[in-house]
């Protein structure tokens, strides 16, 4: 007999819309049916129910949130109060990323793609289902911003006059479009992110190659770089800090120069380029640079490009020189 997953009736939000669908990627839940009501005495025959009946015990597979005295957070490293998402995917995130990706529950990758994914995706939806500002204070932002998951989730509520609208086939709608963002994020991660950082491993390691600095990187190829820089810095405790990524720009033989910024998130880099560069474009640049080829440099320093690998990494040199 298929199982059962219980939830509230009524109008929905994004935080159980993504709940019940991970809850449906488990081992034994894959065809379950889900049954949406308040009456206590049905939710109670069911196999799991979030995100209503008020208690929280995972091995009775009990997911509510929002009781007096829950106040789970996903770890030691995050204050924001879970929701339904940040509850199922807390217990249930490594099967469903080793499943997803077809890998062993062993493989370190699950747990980087454990905290990624909680980092990147999902406490959003908690924070945003428990009302936590986003920021520390209350700063007036300076546009709105209405296009993200939770809203376009609640969005599939019925509006307050329309009163011929399925709930429920909405609400399946709802767990359509949170999972396939989830699942799309999570594939992403996965199969371009995490093998990003082998890229960058390797640049550290033949760093003293390229330059007796260490300071000069070359990556096979564009990628993320950033994140996995900071990491492997910290895990390895470099020293002498990389100040220029150097790689393909893809289209031609052309390569970029980009200037390693204070934090992976950061507009502020180590050492921008030089001040007498920025903003000047192909021939007025080389003269100024006195490197052949140039093509650009960012008027805030942070980016350039030459045409060539060796031209790219001739002003990495003369940048660290100046
Ligand atoms: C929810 O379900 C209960 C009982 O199953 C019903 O009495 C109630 O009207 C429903 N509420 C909504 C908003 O659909
Ligand atoms: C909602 O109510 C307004 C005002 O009565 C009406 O003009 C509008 O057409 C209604 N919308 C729907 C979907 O019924
Ligand atoms: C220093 C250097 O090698 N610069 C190169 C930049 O790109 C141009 C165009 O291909 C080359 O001619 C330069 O030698």
């Amino acid at each position: 007999m298929a199982k059962t997953i219980g939830t509230h009736n009524g109008s929905f939000h994004c935080d159980e819309a993504l709940g019940l669908y991970m809850m449906k990627l488990t081992e034994g839940f894959e065809d379950a049916k889900i049954i949406r009501t308040r009456d206590q005495a049905v939710l109670a025959e069911c196999d799991a129910v979030i995100d209503v009946g008020g208690e929280y015990k995972p091995e009775n597979l009990r997911f509510d949130h929002h009781q007096r005295g829950f106040l789970e957070v996903f770890s030691s490293d995050y204050q924001t109060k879970l929701s339904s998402a940040g509850l199922i995917y807390k217990h249930f995130g490594k099967e469903i990323i080793a499943k997803q990706l077809d890998l062993s529950k062993e493989n370190p990758s699950v747990e980087i793609l454990y905290q990624k994914m909680y980092k990147n995706f999902v406490e959003a939806l908690d924070g945003i289902d428990n009302g936590i500002s986003q920021y520390p204070q209350d700063i007036a932002p300076k546009y709105e911003e209405k296009t993200g998951l939770a809203a376009r989730v609640g969005r599939l509520n019925p509006w307050w006059n329309q009163t011929d609208v399925d709930i429920d086939s909405r609400f399946e709608q709802a767990m359509e479009l949170a999972g396939k963002e989830f699942i799309d994020r999570l594939r992403f991660l996965g199969l371009a992110w995490l093998p990003a950082r082998d890229l960058v491993v390797k640049a550290l390691d033949t760093r003293f190659e390229i330059h007796n600095s260490g300071q000069i990187l070359i990556l096979d190829s564009p990628c993320p770089w950033k994140e996995h820089l900071f990491e492997i810095e910290k895990e390895k405790a470099i020293e002498d800090k990389p100040l220029y990524v150097l790689f393909p720009d893809g289209r031609d033989e052309s390569y970029r120069i980009q200037a390693v910024p204070v934090s992976p998130n950061s507009f502020e880099s180590r050492r921008p380029l030089p001040e007498s560069w920025r903003g000047y474009r192909d021939s007025e640049l080389s003269e100024r640079s006195q490197i052949e080829g140039c093509v650009f440099v960012h008027h805030s320093g942070f980016i350039g490009g030459n045409k060539t690998k060796d031209g790219a990494l001739q002003m990495a040199i003369k940048a660290l020189e100046l």
